[in-house]
């Protein structure tokens, strides 16, 4: 099914859901977006405007320029990804379910798309939420293919309003500049130094977080010099769907004024939390529900860089209010992320109490120096051999992070659930990617309900580049 030449190129007419290309959508479906309808996603080159200057990034749009996807629960999802690029690609649906040959992981679920050709898919979409898109070719992550897919379905009351806010890492540094420049720090004593992109500033030992030095952290593709303004109905809901999409950033979502509640993680329903501030590691996401409230005012959402001061975000904007410049520095440094939040979510669906059928050992291993990064000792290769699970068994996978850096880990193909943090069990949340922070032990169980060889890895792009990366294989 993958990577054949479409011969139908024009026959099928793209799922042309929203006027403008526009990140705060509206929402309903149009009508004619019928279910048969093929959704063409187009892998292409375009620029965006950081820090002043042009870059030249990569991006996942519709014809009618929309990035990504929204769509509803109970539609298949139709879709033919076109590569315009000269490379190949190949496009992974961020906590999807689909048959595995679709899951789009070159070497693993298929091969590549070559430049020039197509690939459809076709699969139901049982379940709605806040996902992503994302290049599982190479590091080509970094250059920002990525997009939103959003499944709409009962949770969204008709009429409310809601925003997507996908954030990004960014650099001017080619990525393959930055991973060998990584790769040559090898066992250099004392502080950390040979920062990619940037002098360190510090003499000062830290922690092991922020291992890029980025050159902008993107809300939207935008920074705070010239941030998104989503105009929003005073005295209204507004939804918003966080998606993490950098490739090696976390950051706490601050919603300064307001409050809101989170209700879902990954997608999933969680029992209500309210707060003022939410971490979100990479490749997760976070709906939070927010009353706006009466009479006209601006109000930042802001994503603040894990250990450092350095924020994104973007502006609510209710009623005819004055904008005004938001610092793209926050008054003070933000702590790193750590399991609290995760320990207290609960899941509103969790899965039916059994004991597992099989255990898989974890342990995440590496080291900074050198940058070598691998799963219970080994630095993946094709010659890895695949954890082992069977069809019909409830399978839990022990994480303990044996590395001073946090590590959000990411299941193809399957939902799990939160099981256990340091020896408590309760009934977290239900997610795609889960934090395990240095010294941590995290157990998540899933259903082993869709056969195939599925990826199980770091997100942290360069990580996985380095060899945090496994497979999970159907016997
Ligand atoms: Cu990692």
């Amino acid at each position: 099914m993958l990577s054949r030449r479409s011969a139908l190129l024009g026959a099928f007419s793209s799922c042309v859901t929203f006027p403008q290309c526009s990140w705060a959508q509206p929402n309903s479906v149009a009508a004619t977006d019928k279910p048969e309808t093929v959704t063409i996603l187009r892998v292409q080159r375009r620029n965006i405007e950081v820090n002043g200057k042009t870059a030249s990034v990569l991006g996942i749009r519709q014809p009618d320029g929309a990035p990504g996807l929204v769509t509803e629960v109970g539609r298949r999802f139709r879709v033919r990804v076109d590569n315009e690029l000269d490379a190949p690609t190949l496009i992974h649906w961020h906590g999807l379910t689909p048959p595995w040959r679709q899951d789009g992981v070159p070497g693993i679920s298929g091969p590549p798309i070559s430049p020039g050709a197509s690939a459809e898919y076709d699969f139901p979409l049982r379940f709605g939420g806040t996902f992503w898109m994302h290049s599982h070719e190479g590091l080509q992550e970094q250059s920002l293919l990525a997009a939103p897919l959003i499944i709409r379905d009962g949770r969204n009351p008709p009429g409310q309003q809601e925003a997507t806010i996908m954030l990004a890492d960014f650099s001017f540094t080619p990525p393959e500049q930055i991973y060998a420049e990584l790769r040559k720090r090898r066992a250099a004593p004392g502080p950390r130094s040979a920062e990619p992109g940037a002098a360190n500033e510090s003499a000062v030992p830290r922690p092991d977080l922020n291992d890029v030095r980025y050159d902008a952290f993107l809300a939207n593709d935008r920074t705070l010099a010239d941030p998104e303004s989503i105009r929003v109905e005073p005295g209204e809901p507004i939804l918003l769907r966080v998606i993490n999409s950098s490739c090696m950033s976390a950051y706490h979502v601050d919603l300064g004024a307001l409050s809101g509640e989170l209700i879902a993680v990954d997608g999933f329903s969680v029992r209500p939390v309210s707060g003022q501030r939410f971490p979100i590691a990479v490749a997760q996401r976070l709906d939070i529900l927010i009353k706006v409230p009466r009479g006209p005012a601006v109000f930042p959402v802001l994503a603040i860089l894990e250990g450092e001061r350095r924020q994104t975000g973007v502006s609510l904007v209710a009623g005819r209010a004055p904008v005004t410049r938001i610092p793209e520095t926050a008054p003070t440094p933000s702590p790193a992320l750590t399991l609290n939040l995760e320990s207290r979510l609960r899941a509103t669906k969790p899965l039916a109490k059994r004991k597992p059928d099989r255990i898989h050992h974890i342990d995440l291993t590496g080291d900074m120096n050198g940058y070598v990064w691998s799963i219970n000792g080994v630095a993946w290769n094709k010659e890895v051999p695949p954890l082992a699970v069977a069809e019909g068994e409830r399978v839990e996978l022990v994480l303990k992070n044996k590395t001073r850096m946090s590590h959000p880990m990411h299941l193809h193909g399957h939902q799990f659930q939160v099981v256990e943090i340091d020896g408590k069990r309760f009934s977290g949340a239900v997610r795609d990617t889960i934090l395990v922070t240095p010294g941590r032990r995290v157990v998540v169980a899933f259903d082993a309900n869709n056969p195939g060889w599925w990826a199980f890895h770091c997100h942290l792009l360069y990580h996985q580049a380095a060899g945090m990366f496994a497979t999970v294989r159907y016997i």
